[in-house]
């Protein structure tokens, strides 16, 4: 499928975290709700991670200190509450799990976030998406109960730029001949990497709609901005976009296997083994900024059959301790359980993820 002819979704789940707390106590759904990452120092210390649309009326969206939000809120009959991730997650995914039904490729980002391409579902046809938005949207609003908003366009930039136009529960087309009309007014820093300092930049330009920056001149471009950069603007900017959507995450793992120098039973030099693979791992982990949350060894015995053990962690982990303590713990159990020497160790991660968006983003927050 040549990569001009897509049609590919963003889906973005409605104020989030709110959304779950609502889901859970749907008393509160009529008042404004405010889901706070509460640092612990003092009550009100932390930030908000997210609030619903009636909270979002008094100023209360993420990023800004609870005692502000507090204070946007006072006398008003308002609910605040702990983030509560482990249940955000659930409900994820589960809505992941439906959405993944209506694409032919899915890509998580993050819990509340998805790209899908559509492309053979719609037969390339995006007067066929709107149809096909509307059995999702009611799929997940039966089975789960929540609403979320779409972009879709011929790629991932117009997809989730289009999906910020109509919240929440909204869905927003942008066809090919469409797509100039539409990114040409917008402010510069909408675009993926645009941030503060850049847009400031380009303002002394004289660049500050989509459209200024589509018509500047990509040379100079280049040389303000650097060759990778100043060409990814200028294509941004006229809204090409060639990123794949993806599988990821889910279904890839991380896995090392290393022959033993003797065949044994002892838990000893398997471990001074299976640790070298997990330094191994957790630097490939490292590099591709991943997060795990399984932990499986395999053995290949004597007889060259091979067993497997895992364990499924209850939060992801980042760290090599922790795979090293699971291996441990997996080892010791097995070995109790067989008989034959082992030949070969192994050791796996499994359901990586990327960092994830709220850390992300809470983490640029207190930084800046
Ligand atoms: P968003 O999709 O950015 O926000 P949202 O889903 O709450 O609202 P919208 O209807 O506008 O899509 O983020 C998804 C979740 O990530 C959000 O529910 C909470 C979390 N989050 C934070 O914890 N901190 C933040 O600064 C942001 C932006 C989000
Ligand atoms: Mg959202």
């Amino acid at each position: 499928m040549p990569t001009q002819n897509r049609v590919v979704m963003l889906v973005d789940l409605d104020y989030f975290f709110a959304q779950c707390e609502e889901l859970r106590n749907p008393t509160i759904k009529d008042k404004p709700v405010v889901v706070g990452m509460y640092s612990g120092r003092t009550e009100d210390s932390g930030a908000v991670s997210t609030s619903n649309y009636i909270a979002r009326k008094y100023g209360v969206k993420s990023g800004i200190p609870l005692f502000l939000a507090k204070k946007r809120l006072e006398g008003v009959d308002a609910v605040f509450l702990p983030v509560d991730y482990d249940y955000y997650q659930q409900i994820s995914d589960k809505i992941m799990q439906i959405l993944r039904g209506y694409a032919d490729v899915f890509e998580q980002v993050g819990i509340d976030e998805a790209y899908l391409d559509v492309t053979q579902k719609v037969h390339g046809n995006f007067e066929e998406t709107p149809d096909l938005v509307q059995q999702m949207k009611t799929a997940v609003k039966n089975q789960v109960g929540t609403t979320f908003s779409v972009g879709v366009g011929p790629n991932k930039l117009i997809a989730k730029i289009a999906s910020d136009k109509n919240k929440p529960d909204g869905i927003t087309v942008v066809r090919p001949k469409d797509v100039e009309a539409f990114l040409s007014p917008l402010p510069v820093d909408r675009l993926l990497g645009v941030g503060r300092k850049t847009s400031a930049k380009m303002e002394e330009l004289c660049i500050k709609t989509i459209g200024d920056l589509a018509a500047y001149d990509v040379q100079r471009l280049v040389e303000l901005f650097g060759k990778t950069i100043g060409v990814y603007f200028h294509n941004a900017a006229n809204g090409i976009d060639n990123d794949p959507v993806q599988e990821a995450g889910e279904a890839e793992s991380i896995s090392r296997i290393a022959t033993l120098k003797e065949n044994t039973r002892d838990l000893a030099v398997i471990l001074q083994k299976t640790d070298q693979l997990t330094d191994e791992i957790h630097k490939e982990l490292t590099q591709k900024n991943l997060s795990y949350k399984q932990v499986s060894i395999i053995a290949i015995m004597t007889d060259l059959t091979s067993r497997s053990r895992s364990q499924t962690l209850e939060q992801p982990a980042k760290d090599a301790e922790t795979i090293r303590k699971y291996v441990r713990e997996l080892f010791e159990k097995y070995l109790g359980e067989s008989e034959l020497e082992i030949r070969r160790v192994g050791v796996k991660v499994a359901q990586l993820s990327k960092e994830e968006k709220q850390q992300r983003q809470l983490t640029s927050f207190f930084t800046s």
